[in-house]
C-alpha cells in the first residue's frame, strides 16, 4: 500500500506528543473507572468505528451563488480518491468512499477498485444522480425524475439507478442511495398522490434489479431543488415507500434534510422501530440544507443521535447495520480539513453515547426521575474523549494531531503545483 503521507512524519509528530497523550489517557481512564467504564473496552469500540466520505465532498462545494475554487483541489475521481486516502492515513475512521454517478465514472471499475484499495480504501454506498441533466441525455430531468409524467424520462431514470447499481457492484459496494429532487414549485403544479405512485413505479423495478446483498437507501429531503412540494419530502413519506417496496429497502437520514429543530434522534428511533434505519448522511445546518460540518453547530444533536443509535444497536430490529457517511458541501475550508475535522466530531459523539449509564437511564426513566435521566445523558455528554480517540488513532498509525500534520505535509501546496487549477463556477460540484 502506498499511502500519500510520508509516515516519518507522522511518526516524528506522535513520538513528539506521546507524553502528552499518556498522561491525558491514564487522567481519563482513572476517572472513567471510578464511574466502572474500563478506558481501554471505550478505545477498542472506538477502533471499530468508522464513516464513509463522499467523493464529492473532496472538491470545494457552492451555493447557486458561487463557488471558490482552491488550487489544488481535486479535478477528478483519481485525486479525490488520493485526498480520500489522505484523510484516513492520519484519522484512521474513514477508510469507505461514497461515489456518486454520473461525477465518478470511469471505463475500467476493476482497475479503480483496485487504486482505492491500493490507497487502504472501500466503497460504501453508491448514489445516482437524476437530480441534473447531462450532456446528450435523451430526456431532461427538469419534471422531475422517477416520478416524471413522461414515461420515457422515468424509463431512464430507472435505467440509470441501474447501471449505479451494476457500476457499485464492480466496486464492492452493495447499497445504492435514491435522492430525488422530484417536487414542485407552484401549487396544482402536480398531483400528489398521482406523483408518488410514479416514483414507487419505479422504484420497484429499481429494488427488483437489487442483486440479494444488496439495500436500497431511499433519502428524504423537505425542499430543494423544490420549493413547495417534494415527493420523498420526510421519513413518513420514506418509510411508507420502503414499506411499500420491501425488506432491501432502508431510509437515509440526511441531517439537513429537516425543518430547523426537529427531533432527528426521535426519527432514527421511529425508523429503527419499524426495521428501516438504512443510513445517514452526516453534516449540519442553522436554517436549510446548509450541509455544514457535522457538529459544527448543533453537537448535542449529533450525541443524541448516537445515542438513539446505542439503544437501537442495543435492541437490534431486523439487525442494525446503519451506513456511516459524510455528505458536506466545503464551501469555506479545505475539504480535507473539514472532513478530518467532521470525522472526529461523529467519532467523538459515538464515543460519548457509548458512556451513558444505560441501567441508570433507564431506571431514571422508569421512575420518572427526568433530571436524573437527562443527568446520565449529560454526564456522558460533557466527558472529553479525545484522549481515547488519539489513542484510538496513533495505535493504527495515524496522527495525533491530524490537521497539524496534515498542515505540516504541505499536501494541498504540493497538489497546487501538480493539479490544474478548477474553473469558476456555481452548486455543490
Ligand atoms: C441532496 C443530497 C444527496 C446527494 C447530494 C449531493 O441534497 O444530500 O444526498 O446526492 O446531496
Ligand atoms: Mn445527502
Amino acid at each position: 500500500m502506498n499511502l500519500p503521507i510520508s509516515g516519518d512524519l507522522i511518526a516524528q509528530h506522535n513520538a513528539a506528543n506521546a507524553a502528552a497523550l499518556d498522561e491525558d489517557y491514564a487522567a481519563l481512564g482513572r476517572k472513567l473507572e471510578r464511574a466502572g467504564i474500563a478506558i481501554d473496552t471505550v478505545k477498542e469500540r472506538v477502533a471499530g468505528f468508522s464513516v464513509a466520505v463522499p467523493s464529492w465532498g473532496a472538491g470545494r462545494g457552492g451555493t447557486r451563488f458561487a463557488k471558490f475554487p482552491i488550487p489544488g483541489e481535486p479535478t477528478n475521481i483519481h485525486e479525490k480518491l488520493e485526498d480520500c486516502a489522505v484523510i484516513n492515513q492520519l484519522g484512521r475512521c474513514t477508510p469507505r468512499v461514497s461515489p456518486h454517478f454520473p461525477w465518478d465514472r470511469v471505463s475500467d471499475f476493476k482497475a479503480l477498485r483496485e487504486e482505492a484499495a491500493g490507497l487502504g480504501l472501500g466503497w460504501d454506498a453508491v448514489n445516482s444522480n437524476t437530480f441534473q441533466d447531462q450532456a446528450g441525455q435523451a430526456h431532461t430531468y427538469a419534471n422531475g425524475s422517477l416520478s416524471a409524467q413522461d414515461a420515457a424520462t422515468r424509463q431512464q431514470a430507472v435505467d440509470h439507478n441501474i447501471e449505479c447499481i451494476e457500476m457499485g457492484r464492480q466496486l464492492g459496494s452493495t447499497d445504492l442511495t435514491v435522492w430525488v429532487g422530484d417536487g414542485t414549485n407552484f401549487p396544482g403544479q402536480q398531483d400528489f398522490a398521482r406523483s408518488l405512485d410514479r416514483y414507487l413505479e419505479g422504484a420497484e423495478q429499481i429494488y427488483a434489479a437489487l442483486p440479494d446483498d444488496w439495500r436500497m437507501l431511499l433519502e428524504h429531503k423537505m425542499f430543494e431543488p423544490a420549493f413547495y412540494s417534494t415527493v420523498i419530502s420526510d421519513w413518513g413519506s420514506s418509510i411508507l415507500a420502503a414499506q411499500e417496496l420491501g425488506p432491501k429497502a432502508k431510509c437515509l437520514i440526511d441531517l439537513g434534510h429537516h425543518a430547523p429543530n426537529v427531533n432527528i434522534e426521535q426519527i432514527v428511533a421511529r425508523l429503527h422501530r419499524f426495521g428501516k434505519l438504512g443510513g445517514f448522511h452526516f453534516n449540519d445546518s442553522k436554517y436549510g440544507d446548509d450541509d455544514l460540518d457535522s457538529g459544527s453547530i448543533n453537537p448535542h444533536q449529533l450525541f443524541l443521535v448516537f445515542n438513539e443509535l446505542a439503544e437501537a444497536e442495543a435492541h437490534p430490529r431486523d439487525g442494525f447495520s446503519p451506513s456511516y457517511m459524510i455528505d458536506q458541501s466545503h464551501n469555506v475550508t479545505d475539504p480535507i480539513e473539514s472532513m478530518l475535522s467532521s470525522a472526529e466530531a461523529i467519532a467523538q459523539c459515538y464515543a460519548k453515547a457509548s458512556l451513558v449509564d444505560r441501567a441508570a437511564l433507564h431506571g431514571a426513566q422508569e421512575a420518572n426521575d427526568t433530571m436524573m435521566a437527562f443527568q446520565a445523558l449529560r454526564r456522558a455528554y460533557n466527558v472529553d474523549v479525545a484522549p481515547i480517540l488519539a489513542k484510538a488513532r496513533v495505535e493504527a498509525g495515524g496522527a495525533y494531531d491530524v490537521l497539524a500534520v496534515y498542515r505540516e505535509s504541505r499536501w494541498r501546496e504540493r497538489k497546487a503545483q501538480e493539479r490544474k487549477a478548477v474553473g469558476l463556477g456555481t452548486g455543490i460540484v
